[in-house]
């Protein structure tokens, strides 16, 4: 992987303000995965772009949901955004079944992607595996509804984690498909993933990715839970016997502490064996649970004030919904006329 398919710092703030279009589940209490794999940047990016920061109900409903629990998190996840630090005066903010323009696409651009390559989609396997009674034609075109979502807003970047690079890649090769056919009617989307924070593993099972939606509460932190909470489960975390604080294969669970201890201090993996040279995994667990409740505080803090005042919240929403609409009507409307709708 070369390094600029991960986020280029470097990247100068473009003349003409390029969009950005992101978006998270409300399918569990959002993790510290989804705080530095997407959300710590949408925050960074805000100033630079155009942000566009969706809370994706649609996409939800391909796992079963309660649906109290749907609605509740959903208010939740959009708190979240803006107490992670998006401002609603500088991005957008929604909740995507608000705009029913990305349901009108996703069924247009369904019917130019392949069986093929939806088939291939690591997500769609690992989601049937786990949901095996319950493997739906909505967990199958998940990715043409999330090309719908990033190609309605011409959106240039797309900030996610690792796991989400093969869903931004077929979004790129239908776009192409589509233009090649009827000109340029899409921009072509780039994936903007961090370097460090890419993928933030299990604390159970480290081989794997962090999970809102593991069963286990053990296995991932959430973004709002208590200082002591965090703190506990970094010291339970899964590590190996080995007992020295080094970066190296094989070392999964010691290999995500550090990535976590070096997202939020900035310092090397170098760095980070040198200052617990010596020192025991105990040490190591306490201080990366410390650097993460820290990290974390003002958040929670923020989130706990925000979360109270649902007529801010859903001032919010209705105010973005508004707005998404608007952009997304113009890339939509285009998009019938192109392929032969015949006009109201
Ligand atoms: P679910 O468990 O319901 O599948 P999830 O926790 O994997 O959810 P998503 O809503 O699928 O979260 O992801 C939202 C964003 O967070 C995406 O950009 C995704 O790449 C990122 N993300 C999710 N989990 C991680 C992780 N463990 N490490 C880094 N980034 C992550
Ligand atoms: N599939 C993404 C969530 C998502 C998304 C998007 C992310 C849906 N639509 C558009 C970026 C852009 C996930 O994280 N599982």
């Amino acid at each position: 992987m070369s390094e600029n398919i991960n986020i280029a710092p470097e990247q100068a703030a473009p003349e003409k303000r390029k969009r950005i279009f992101s978006g998270v589940q409300p399918s569990g209490i959002l993790t510290l995965g989804n705080y530095l794999g997407a959300i710590k940047n949408w925050v960074a990016l805000q100033n630079d772009y155009d942000c566009l920061y969706c809370v994706v109900d649609l996409h939800a409903i391909t796992v079963r949901q309660v649906p109290t629990d749907l609605r509740r998190r959903t208010l939740e996840g959009l708190a979240l955004y803006v107490a992670c630090g998006i401002d609603p005066e500088k991005s957008i903010m929604f909740v995507q079944s608000h705009v029913p323009s990305h349901a009108e696409l996703a069924w247009v651009l369904g019917c130019y992607t392949g069986f093929g390559e939806l088939s291939r989609m690591t997500q769609f396997k690992d989601k049937s595996q786990k949901h095996s009674d319950n493997i739906n034609a909505g967990l199958f075109t998940y990715p043409v509804l999330m090309a719908a979502d990033i190609l309605l807003y011409q959106a240039d970047l797309v900030p996610v984690g690792l796991d989400q690079k093969q869903h931004i890649e077929i979004t790129r090769d239908v776009a192409q498909r589509f233009n090649g056919i009827y000109g340029d009617v899409f921009t072509i989307p780039e994936p903007y993933i961090p370097k460090t924070g890419m993928k933030i593993n299990s604390l159970t099972d480290p081989t794997k990715k962090m999970s809102k939606s593991d069963p286990n509460p053990a296995s991932f932190v959430a973004i709002i839970e208590s200082r002591d909470e965090t703190i506990r489960k970094i010291k339970r975390a899964v590590t190996d016997s080995d007992a020295v604080v080094r970066y190296a294969e094989g070392k999964d669970g010691i290999n995500n502490l550090m990535t976590i201890y070096s997202s939020f201090t900035g310092k090397s993996f170098d760095e980070i064996e040198k200052e617990f040279d010596g020192k025991g995994y105990g040490d190591f667990k306490a201080a990366v649970g410390e650097v993460c409740a820290d990290g974390l505080e003002n958040v929670r803090a923020e989130y706990a004030r925000i979360i109270k005042d649902k007529a801010y919240l859903e001032g919010i929403m209705k105010d973005g919904a508004e707005k998404a609409l608007y952009l997304s009507k113009k890339t939509l409307s285009k998009v019938y006329k192109k392929v032969g709708f015949y006009a109201k």
